[in-house]
């Protein structure tokens, strides 16, 4: 598939000439009339004159956190249209996630939990870009990772952090590539956990994870004083680093957790950790085999404390790869830390952690999260003030430098309350300047009203020019913390049909050969006890058995096989009344167990509509009485 290169370098020019100047300025600025169109039609204009028509392709795949839903979603950019959602930690009407044993493998001994967190989608790096292999997600509700294959876009990994209560901040290594993901445990607990010490929290402390990306396994931990917020990792492979905002010790309450003017950014030396754990340097803890060592204290070889004012949150990389930036929240400030410096800082060399602090910029009330444009510019959002701060970073260091000069730019209102903001390719070395998105918590009068629970509301502004320029409010479901934007030119592995050896079901295929069955071919019912397993094929518009017979109180598993090649033609196995739901996406195996409880006939039919004779692709289960 190469949808890059084609359609919009091309089609630009001749629509910009077509509409000319001042048909644009005249839609981009009018933000009213834009909300008024459903979303599916909306054209966004920026100053390039990209527009997005019916039946064109957007410039940039968006991955969004989906929240409290506990999935990703993907949105094209800058269209704003949602495109997709695929399951992680949810169960899902639809795809049947959490349902078909397929899934249920991957959740593993965490699918009992009907539900997750999602705040942070992170995509696989070569060499500081996007290599469009993995996205991973962290689920803060129940401590786990999940992984996306970018080829089919489902969730083929899900790992529970050993150790630890909730992952929040997450992010992959950006060079040389993504060999870990880092991950931060928030919460302060006991160690061991089991009840011995409950309420003192004196003895309670987090570990920052590398979690292996291809193995999913986590290969080290490391011990921290106060808790983990939000992470980063540098241009080297060298460092990460993550904010706290609740001190050294062990503010547990709210006041506890504000009372430091200063709490810190914790760097992370990675190469002394990794030499450590290959020295068998390292302690278990709480009964996992994880090694991990102890970066509490002010002179280990693992971390360094950077001090920053004050319960910091984002920590965003710059992309030349010169700086981390932690967001102040508390303070009406971001702290800018020279990575450069931090081989000295680990070598002794600096008189004191803060040496490492290049700039001290005040922006505005309540700054959570950067971005960057790849000009120099950082955009911070401001959640108490409701706007956005464009400021020039060199600038904002001449200043701390005692220069006069006035490092921001522009502040633009958003509305209203932003958590993060993103711009297309930011987050690596190829950072385009060319659209932001600032995920709004709060949207409050900006759409009709939804009753009790408003939506988000995602605005995508243009930052291609001087000026940061609104042209779109997009609501969205809740809580989209986060999002990640990819250039479609890195996308070049997704795939329209399943490959039939494909890893995702091979446990299905295996099932199938024991019993002698060709899943190409074959239409079967074996009787294994009082276990059934059906295996049939689907062709629009026809399932391979119209019927079959089972007793009351078998384990019946049915296992679906689409046949069709044919892109888009998706089947759907519903056997009613017993919850049992999903989707077959082309050439596709997917199966499900529930055991049939209720005598009598049971019509199963196809779910998505695939062929002018839908509604008759169909079939009966007969449940016997017992004996
Ligand atoms: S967090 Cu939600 S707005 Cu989980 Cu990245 Cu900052
Ligand atoms: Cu197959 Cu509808």
């Amino acid at each position: 598939m190469s949808q890059d290169s084609e359609n919009n370098e091309s089609g630009k020019v001749s629509r910009r000439a077509f509409l000319g100047a001042t048909a644009f300025s005249g839609v981009a600025g009018a933000g009213l009339a834009t909300g008024l169109l459903p979303r599916a039609t909306f054209a966004a204009n920026n100053e390039n004159g990209v527009a997005v028509h019916p039946g064109e392709l957007d410039e940039y795949y968006g991955f969004w956190s989906g929240g409290q839903s506990g999935e990703v979603r993907i949105l094209g950019v800058p269209s704003m249209r949602e495109l997709m959602r695929i399951p992680v930690f949810n169960v899902d009407g639809a795809s049947g996630w959490g349902v078909t044993n397929e899934s249920k493998r991957v959740l593993g001994d965490t699918a009992h939990f009907q539900n997750g967190d999602t705040h942070h989608p992170h995509m696989s790096f070569q060499d500081g870009t996007y290599d469009g292999k993995y996205v991973w997600i962290n689920d803060k509700a129940n401590s786990r990772v999940g992984r996306i294959r970018c080829d089919v876009m489902v969730t083929d990994r899900i790992t529970r952090i050993p150790n630890i209560t909730s992952v929040h901040g997450l992010r992959p290594q950006k060079a040389p590539y993504t060999k870990y993901v880092f991950c931060n445990g928030e919460f302060v607990i006991p160690h061991p956990n089991d009840g011995r010490d409950l309420d003192d929290p004196s003895k309670y402390f987090t570990v920052f994870s590398g979690l292996n990306a291809e193995t999913m396994e986590v290969d080290w931990q490391v011990i921290v004083d106060g808790n983990l917020d939000n992470t980063d990792a540098d241009y080297t492979g060298k460092y990460a680093a993550s904010t706290c905002y609740q001190g050294r010790g062990e503010g547990v309450t709210l006041a506890e957790t504000m009372r430091n003017e200063r709490d810190h950014a914790v760097i992370f030396n990675i190469e002394a950790i990794e030499k450590a754990v290959e020295a068998g340097d390292y302690i278990t803890i709480d009964g996992s085999k994880v090694p991990v060592v102890d970066g509490r204290g002010d002179n280990t070889p693992f971390t360094r404390y950077i001090p920053v004012p004050k319960s910091p949150h984002g920590l965003n990389t710059s992309p030349d790869g010169k700086y981390f930036v932690a967001n102040g929240k508390l303070s009406p400030t971001v702290t800018v830390i020279a990575i450069d410096r931090l081989d000295d800082l680990f070598a002794g060399k600096l008189k004191t952690e803060r040496d490492v602090v290049v700039a001290e910029p005040e922006l505005g009330l309540g700054p959570l999260h950067t971005a960057y444009d790849g000009r120099g510019n950082a955009y911070t959002t401001l959640f108490i003030d409701s706007q956005i701060v464009k400021w020039n970073v060199e600038d904002a260091i001449r200043a701390y430098n005692g220069e006069e000069v006035n490092y921001v730019r522009q502040k633009l209102d958003v509305h209203y309350q932003p958590g993060h903001n993103h711009t297309t390719m930011g987050e690596t070395k190829e950072a385009d300047g060319k659209w932001l998105v600032a995920l709004c918590k709060f949207s409050k009068d900006r759409f009709l009203s939804t009753g009790v629970l408003k939506p988000e509301n995602d605005q995508l502004i243009d930052i291609s020019g001087d000026e940061m320029k609104l042209v779109h409010d997009g609501p969205a479901f809740a809580e989209p913390h986060d999002c990640t934007l990819v250039h479609r030119s890195k996308m070049r592995n997704v795939q329209s049909l399943w490959t039939r050896d494909d890893p995702f079901f091979a446990e299905t295929v295996a099932m199938a050969k024991e019993d002698g069955v060709t899943l190409e071919a074959d239409n079967k019912v074996i009787r294994d006890g009082n276990k059934v397993r059906v295996y049939m094929t689907a062709v629009a518009p026809v399932f391979g058995i119209d019927k079959f017979t089972v007793k009351q109180g078998d384990e019946v598993t049915v296992v679906v096989t689409n046949l069709d090649r044919i892109e888009d033609l998706a089947h759907g196995f519903v056997m009613t009344n017993h919850g049992v739901s999903f989707n077959i996406s082309p050439q596709q195996t997917a199966s499900v167990t529930f055991v049939a409880d209720q005598p009598g006939v049971h019509w199963y039919y196809c779910s998505f509509f695939c062929h002018a004779m839908h509604m008759e692709m169909r079939g009966r289960m007969l449940v016997e009485l017992p004996e």
